[in-house]
């Protein structure tokens, strides 16, 4: 355990980092800083020296958000002939607020679908993983769908992952206090790009859960990237619990995506507002339209942000022109089928695949071993 000072005691300067930590006779609630030399640092992952045995609700941030390649990156993707953004600058707090909302449209069928299929299928689900799993949930954001998961899994030890830790604390507090046998340890992490897990997340049979498609939002080839190193991170008992959309009726797809209340118009606008604070860009938002449509070909959803007419966007040091009709490509979501998603599996290297879907086939949800 590391000695950790609260507040009061010790300000913040160079080499140290804010953690919180709760339980075990630590004051709930508060924020500790704790000096560089009780922190080690692998492969730039920052971990606290905690016992393992304890019982401990931890946090713990390791991906380290670096203001400078946040822009650099998102000035080369609107300086690019077609122009473009990660999905991923889609969920500041407005952006993710608007997602839930989305969740609840009539179009929006995945979010449900999925449930229903946990709900009819749970126990067989449960069953193909077996108990004493180290909960691995990526993207877990209020940790809902897992913790509905806890009574069949009854996991070991629940770990959260999200791009920051800040969004897993009231809700992890909340589950450590309903189920206090579960070791629940919150990490903060851009887990698309790498996947190296702090030692207090045991290594013993790892089931990483990835629900709701977010699969679909990387290409091809990032998905495959990112199974293989899901399997790199698993035991031979680990494994993987994921939900995948499934290619259907375009004019389902279509209206999924593009709803008439205009929610998702609204979600993806607001990458604009969310650019212009991340960069300084002055875009005007209502010179611009939501587009989101079903491309057959690529079986991808896809949506743009298109100029409504000329439109000239300025950030410090640059600006760049957009004709009107002019898109930029700000998501994909990647539509399978079961044999493509099996292929897909199979080249990153899991076996004993086991797959449950609603009487639709719309949605379908599969686990796959390491072994
Ligand atoms: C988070 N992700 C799985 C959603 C999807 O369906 O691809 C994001 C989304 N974009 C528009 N609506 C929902």
């Amino acid at each position: 355990m590391p000695r950790i000072f609260p507040r009061p005691a010790l300000k913040k300067r160079e080499n140290t980092f804010v953690i919180r930590q709760y339980g075990d006779g630590l004051t709930e609630g508060k924020h500790y800083l704790c000096p560089a030399n009780e922190l080690s640092r692998r492969n730039g992952v920052i971990q606290i020296h905690a016992s393992r045995g304890s019982r401990l609700l931890q946090f713990i941030q390791c991906t380290e958000q670096n203001d400078q390649s946040v822009r650099d990156e998102l000035l080369a993707g609107l300086s690019a002939a077609q122009a473009f953004t990660s999905p991923k600058y889609l969920y500041d707090a407005l952006g993710s607020k608007l997602f839930e909302a989305i969740c609840e449209l009539p179009e929006y069928y995945p979010t449900r679908t999925e449930a229903l299929i946990f709900k009819t299928h749970g126990r067989a689900i449960a069953q193909a993983i077996g108990s004493g799993t180290t909960l691995i949930d990526l993207g877990a954001g209020n940790c809902a769908k897992a913790a509905r998961l806890f009574p069949a899994l009854q996991p070991v030890q629940y770990v959260p992952v999200d791009i920051s830790v800040s969004f897993l604390r009231e809700a992890l507090q909340r589950l450590q206090q309903q189920f206090p046998s579960i070791v629940m340890t919150g990490i903060g992490m851009d887990f698309s790009s790498e996947l190296l897990l702090p030692d207090s997340v045991r290594d013993e049979k790892r089931l990483f859960f990835y629900p709701g498609s977010s699969i679909g939002n990387f290409t091809p080839e990032e998905s495959l990237a990112f199974l293989q190193r899901i399997r790199a991170a698993c035991d031979e008992a680990g494994g993987l619990l994921i939900g995948v959309d499934l290619v259907k009726d375009k004019a389902i797809l279509d209206a999924a995506y593009d709803d008439a209340l205009g929610v998702t118009a609204a979600f993806n606008l607001n990458l604009l507002r969310h650019m212009n604070h991340l960069v300084g860009t002055d875009f005007d938002v209502q010179g611009w339209r939501h587009r989101g449509f079903f491309n057959d070909k690529a079986s991808r959803i896809e949506m743009h942000l298109e100029a409504a007419s000329e439109q000239i966007v300025h950030w410090p040091q640059g600006e760049r022109r957009f004709e009107r009709g002019e898109r930029i490509h700000t998501e994909n979501s990647y539509k399978y089928t079961q044999r493509s998603f099996t292929d897909l599996l199979e080249q990153a290297g899991f076996r004993k695949l086991s797959f449950w879907t609603d009487p639709q086939q719309w949605f379908m949800v599969c686990h796959a071993h390491v072994n």
